[in-house]
């Protein structure tokens, strides 16, 4: 929101009159990088370059403001760097502990803690020709961490959930609140308007490599009205929350006396006690046929076929639960973790050596293709994410926002450290 106030004050001309806000653009150069590799590699498979390794996220915000894709110079080949997600992850080392002796709070489930491999490795040519999908150089490389043992959240937040703490609280969120004249001098009032960003598909083919054509700035988006205001939620009761910036979710977890994960805790949880995988169930896309998780089939951008049954986002637990019973850590929305975001975090880690004791993330955020902008990781991809260019699902893989975006692809789940209950 921040982002998107500013180019309101700038009053910078952009399509939709709207995708003003950095976070959002980031998300939909992600989409057309991947969407512009797929219909490359699609028009002539065989000799199609590999993307650039982190291409499909990594992207400047100079290139989302202008609305034009802009190769990143400094981008390694896939196949450069390619190694073994399999290989590359060595067994877990996890040492289950025993939860704590009070009950388990209601609706989390216990993450016994422990060392495990940290991150993902690019698939091998031969894996890619089954998925195209692509580890991201910010994911790399492997790394060894320890977790203690906590509680998570089995589900996103839920409409249900955020309702109850906002009827309680009567807490506004950052896309409710309208911006202050003050805050943004010179800014045309028309402009200060509350919103959020929202996944708007165009009913036909679209050049893929203009993400202006599917993401819009809605003016009274929200997490009550998640595609605009004469959408609502009634209904979608069991549906997760969206249009969550950070310092809502931070404010959830407060209330109900919880936290966000770590991205290290979040990972943990997520493998769902194995190792080395690509997938939190396992190694393909699916199982024996069927959907593992809501995401996108179809032509992107303009025909969800919602084969895994949602076009678009699905109610919470609706897909089989990871081994430590956790849902939807692949697919549906993003998730908000603690973590700053830095690309070079996992090597920093990595060059330490050792093992990382429950890592906290990076002191400060820093995106070189952002550097103004303040962001922390996101997980766990989305049902904008497709087999063919988005590897955000991949249990090793990372995401980014800015801390006062939200979209309507993008929630959260809590934690609580392990003595917090008993
Ligand atoms: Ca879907």
């Amino acid at each position: 929101m921040k982002a998107d106030r500013r180019l309101k004050k700038e009053n910078k001309p952009t399509p939709h009159r709207a995708f003003k806000t950095i976070g959002a653009a980031a998300f939909a150069v992600c989409l057309g990088l991947g969407a512009w590799w797929y219909s490359t590699v699609q028009s002539d498979r065989s000799s199609a370059p590999d993307p650039p390794v982190g291409m499909t996220c990594d992207m400047g915000i100079s290139a989302a403001k202008s609305g034009r894709v802009q190769a990143d110079p400094s981008a390694q080949s896939t196949s450069s760097v390619s190694r073994s997600a399999s290989s590359a992850n060595a067994s877990s080392g996890a040492v289950p502990s025993s939860p704590p002796t009070a009950p388990a709070p209601d609706g989390m489930a216990w993450i016994p803690g422990g060392e495990f491999s940290m991150g993902a490795a690019d698939l091998t040519e031969d894996e890619m020709s089954d998925v195209g999908m692509h580890a991201t150089r910010d994911s790399r490389p492997i790394h060894r961490v320890y977790v203690d043992g906590f509680w998570i959240d089995k589900t996103e937040v839920t409409n249900a959930q955020f309702a109850r703490f906002v009827d309680a609280t009567g807490y506004v969120t950052v896309a409710e609140r309208t911006p202050r004249a003050e805050d943004f001098p010179g800014a045309p009032p028309e402009n200060l308007v509350a919103g959020s960003v929202v996944f708007s598909p165009p009913d036909h083919s679209v050049p893929l490599n203009d993400h202006f054509q599917w993401w819009a700035y809605i003016d009274g988006a929200n997490w009550r009205h998640p595609l605009g205001p004469t959408s609502d939620v009634k209904g979608r009761e069991n549906y997760p929350v969206v249009h969550i910036a950070y310092e809502d979710a931070v404010a959830y977890a407060t209330w109900a006396g919880k936290r966000l994960p770590t991205e290290a805790e979040w990972e943990f949880a997520a493998r769902g006690g194995l190792s080395g995988k690509v997938y939190p169930w396992g190694d393909e896309l699916k199982i024996s046929g069927k959907w593992m998780a809501n995401s996108y089939q179809g032509h992107f951008p303009q025909q969800d076929t919602g084969e895994d049954q949602y076009a678009g986002i699905g109610p919470v637990a609706n897909f089989p639960p990871n081994g430590y019973g956790l849902y939807d850590v692949a697919g549906n929305v993003w998730e908000w973790t603690s973590d700053w975001y830095r690309p070079d975090y996992y090597a920093r880690l990595a060059m330490a050596g050792g093992v990382a004791r429950n890592p906290p993330g990076p002191d400060s955020p820093f995106d070189p293709s952002e550097p103004n902008e303040k962001k922390r990781v996101h997980r766990g991809g989305s049902f904008l994410c497709t087999d063919q260019y988005c590897s955000r699902y991949m249990v090793g893989t990372r995401g980014k926002g800015e801390v006062s975006t939200g979209t309507n692809h993008l929630g959260f789940r809590c934690v609580m450290s392990s003595g917090k209950n008993s």
